[in-house]
């Protein structure tokens, strides 16, 4: 269907909008010809999660922002303090900001400052509304004054004029009907205010049904982009906005709504209970606070910006696997979240990376993924996991597979000088083996291991500092060829980050990535001629498999 565009009676307001900047973007939402919906918010944090959400613009609300400010809707926040907030808000995502600018803090003067400074922070869009400084909420009382109607035209010619790119849209709004004027009075503004410049008008209402907002818009007939307030009307199907052509919806203040009911609810909770059990799987993770923040970026600026001497390894950990032969023990979760002495399996591994140093830690979950929620840990997420084997849930975690890396299996425990061996290691692929795995059981075949036949066999008199490598790996050596058992923990340098990249990509290239363990991919690796190292350790760790491996754990602390 072919939408005629808005009637322009003036010259020069259908000029191509430049789609790469969010000053553009919001205007091509007003523009766009069809109903365009933004969601308010208050504070950084809110912003990005309108953002995630899946907006294509944000509503910086007078009225949330001063409320998440502690104040009233006063102008009682400054209008600096206030652009403190929207630069937060507009750094923190990538899509547009239409801000609520009250009656533009002043007079035309005060207007052409605002401007200029929004532009400058990235501020897509002002809102000015047609009443009085210091304005009151339009909420509030009955019959507020309006300001001066050539008074008000005076500040949207000085916005219009103070703008610093093209694009930027100042939003003229409308109080006549909220301050019982009419709607001829509301009509009469609505012409003089475009006239004036502005790029879209707001009709405002405080009505529970639409009637008077659906009279407007019949009336203005679609002769520039029109904006609404569902708030007190809220019931109105979105459909009707559709068919009366209003160009954007504003929900105007919901998160900030979401936010004070969920936060009076924990408050009480916490309050009453006196401990955080009962809300800790009800809110958000802390990792899930650090994922808003971005906190992943950080560590990747880190590893190009600081020296490589305080660098410390990062780690990825596979945990995407239930853990059949647990049976019920992992019906509710993932076998690295099994308790092994009033904590769970991965936070004594998460322990043991920290204590060397390792505080850089990504744990790829698969099955119950949302119960692997400690608070330091990075996470992705592999949710074939069921399709899949090890080197596909590792491919997940490409991206982190950078520098020095540690890799290590989510179902083994082992003691901190087996990682200081592995970290202080010269090669490029080190993998740390068991030399004495016959001890913990001398059957090869008693349950799937990572079996390694090494160019210097332990008993020969192996010492520390003399080069091994790995002839072959996997789970089918001849009894008599095999040196040594992988515990599930390997170093990668950066060379052999790039190779373990490297080869992940081949392998999904070509179609065989989907079922491969990690051996597949290390044995591919060493057939292409790369040398996987290996340092021998005697025993001091474990896998958990099965429920006795569970008690073993126990113990094994
Ligand atoms: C705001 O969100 O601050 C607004 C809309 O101005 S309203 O509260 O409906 O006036
Ligand atoms: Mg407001």
């Amino acid at each position: 269907m072919s939408v005629a565009p808005f009637r322009t009676p003036d010259k020069g307001r259908d000029k191509p909008i430049n789609p790469q900047t969010k000053y553009g973007r919001l205007r091509g939402l007003l523009e766009s010809r069809q109903t365009e919906f933004i969601m308010e918010a208050h504070d950084g944090l809110s912003a990005k999660i309108v953002e995630e959400a899946g907006f294509d613009g944000i509503w910086a609300s007078g009225l949330t922002i001063s409320a998440a400010l502690g104040v009233r809707d006063n102008n009682e926040a400054s209008w600096t303090q206030v652009l403190e907030v929207l630069e937060f808000m507009s750094d923190g995502t990538s899509i547009p900001i239409l801000v609520d600018g009250d009656t533009g803090y002043g007079n035309f003067n005060n207007v052409r400052r605002v401007v200029r400074k929004l532009g400058q922070r990235g501020i897509a869009g002002i809102c000015i509304e047609d009443k009085l400084f210091p304005k009151t909420n339009s909420f509030i009382g009955e019959d507020q004054p309006l300001a001066d109607m050539d008074e008000f035209c005076g500040k949207i010619k000085a916005g219009k004029d103070s703008q610093i790119d093209d694009d930027f849209s100042v939003v003229a709004r409308l109080e006549a009907l909220i301050s019982g004027q009419g709607m001829t009075e509301a009509l009469r503004r609505a012409e003089a205010y475009y006239a004036a410049g502005a790029d879209a008008l707001l009709i405002h209402s405080k009505m529970r049904e639409p009637d008077e907002i659906l009279t407007f818009l019949t009336e203005w007939d679609d002769r520039c982009p029109v904006i609404i307030v569902p708030t007190t009307y809220f019931d109105t199907p979105t459909d009707i906005w559709r068919k009366a052509k209003v160009s954007l919806v504003i929900w105007a203040n919901h998160n900030l709504r979401a936010s004070i009911t969920a936060m009076r609810e924990v408050s009480a909770r916490i309050h009453r209970d006196q401990t955080i059990a009962g809300v800790e799987n009800e809110v958000a993770t802390v990792s899930d606070v650090f994922d808003l923040a971005g906190n992943a970026e950080l560590s990747d600026a880190e590893k190009i910006y600081l020296p490589a001497t305080q660098s410390a390894p990062n780690a990825i950990v596979l945990a995407a696997s239930r853990g059949e032969e647990l049976g019920d023990l992992t019906a509710d979760r993932p076998k690295c979240m099994l308790d092994v002495r009033g904590k769970p399996l991965l936070s004594r591994l998460v322990d043991t990376l920290n204590g060397g140093g390792v505080r850089d830690i990504t744990v790829v979950r698969g099955y119950r993924k949302e119960m692997v929620n400690l608070p330091t840990i990075k996470t992705k997420d592999n949710d074939r996991y069921e399709a899949t084997g090890e080197a596909s849930t590792l491919a997940c975690a490409s991206d982190q597979i950078a520098g020095d890396t540690i890799l290590t299996y989510g179902d083994i425990l082992f003691r901190q000088h087996i990682l200081d061996l592995v970290s202080k290691s010269d090669g490029d692929i080190v993998l740390a083996a068991d030399a004495i795995w016959r001890e913990r059981d001398p059957d090869p075949n008693s349950r799937i291991r990572d079996l390694i036949s090494c160019s210097i066999p332990f008993k020969t008199g192996y010492l520390e500092d003399e080069a091994v490598v790995v002839k072959k790996i996997g789970p089918d050596l001849n009894s008599d060829e095999i040196d040594a058992e992988w515990i599930g923990v390997a170093r990668l340098s950066k060379d052999g980050a790039n190779e373990v990249k490297n080869e992940l990509k081949l392998m999904d290239a070509e179609n065989c990535l989907t079922g491969a363990s990690l051996i597949e991919l290390f044995q591919r690796l060493i057939v292409r001629g790369i040398s996987i190292n290996v340092v021998y350790v005697a025993g001091q760790w474990l896998d958990v498999d099965n429920p006795a491996d569970l008690m073993d754990a126990g113990s094994f602390l």
